[in-house]
């Protein structure tokens, strides 16, 4: 039983989603939070904010070569964002998955923006796309006591003791 605790944590990984200004704006901040709640993942952090456009140039500091990026850093800080980090085995993949491919045309029905999206430049969620960068956009929107250590009762049922 320990054993299978321990194990259990060692998978434990952290990612962090977004829900950008055009999913705000939509209403669609509970619909996404249950995608992810429904699923069996725990949320252990989250705040509204708007962020700056410097703040936003930082997230986005990997495509600043890319010709969309002054209207992305632009688009995402025009408005309320809703930061989280969300915690369980294999959430950085799976979170991934449940958003869909970048461009919502070729986004899955199912997924977040295949359901809810149309156009690449107003996707409504971010999501970490592996171990480092949700290591970095963890530490960048949040600080460590913003994150809560926490058991959630369901865990039992969704990730069996034995
Ligand atoms: P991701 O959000 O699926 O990880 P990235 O390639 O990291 O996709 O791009 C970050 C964000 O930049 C996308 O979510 C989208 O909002 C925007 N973006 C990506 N490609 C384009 C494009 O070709 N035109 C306009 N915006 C784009
Ligand atoms: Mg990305």
């Amino acid at each position: 039983m320990l054993q299978d605790q321990e194990a259990h944590a060692a998978e434990m990984e952290r990612t962090f989603i977004a829900i950008k200004p055009d999913g705000v704006q939509r209403g669609l901040i509970a619909e996404i939070i249950a995608r992810f709640e429904r699923k069996g993942f725990k949320l252990v952090g989250i705040k509204i904010l708007v962020p700056s456009k410097e703040f936003a140039e930082k997230h986005y500091h990997d495509l600043k070569e890319r010709p969309f990026f002054n209207g992305l850093c632009e688009f995402l800080s025009s408005g309320p964002v809703i930061a989280m980090v969300w915690e369980g085995e294999g959430v950085i993949k799976y979170g991934r998955k449940l958003i869909g491919a970048t461009d919502p045309q070729k986004s899955e029905p199912g997924t977040i923006r295949g359901d809810l999206a149309v156009v690449v430049g107003r996707n409504i969620i971010h999501g970490s796309d592996g171990p480092e960068t949700a290591k970095d956009e963890i530490n960048l929107w949040f600080k460590p006591e913003e994150l809560v250590n926490y058991t959630h009762n369901a865990e039992k049922w969704i990730y069996g003791e034995n």
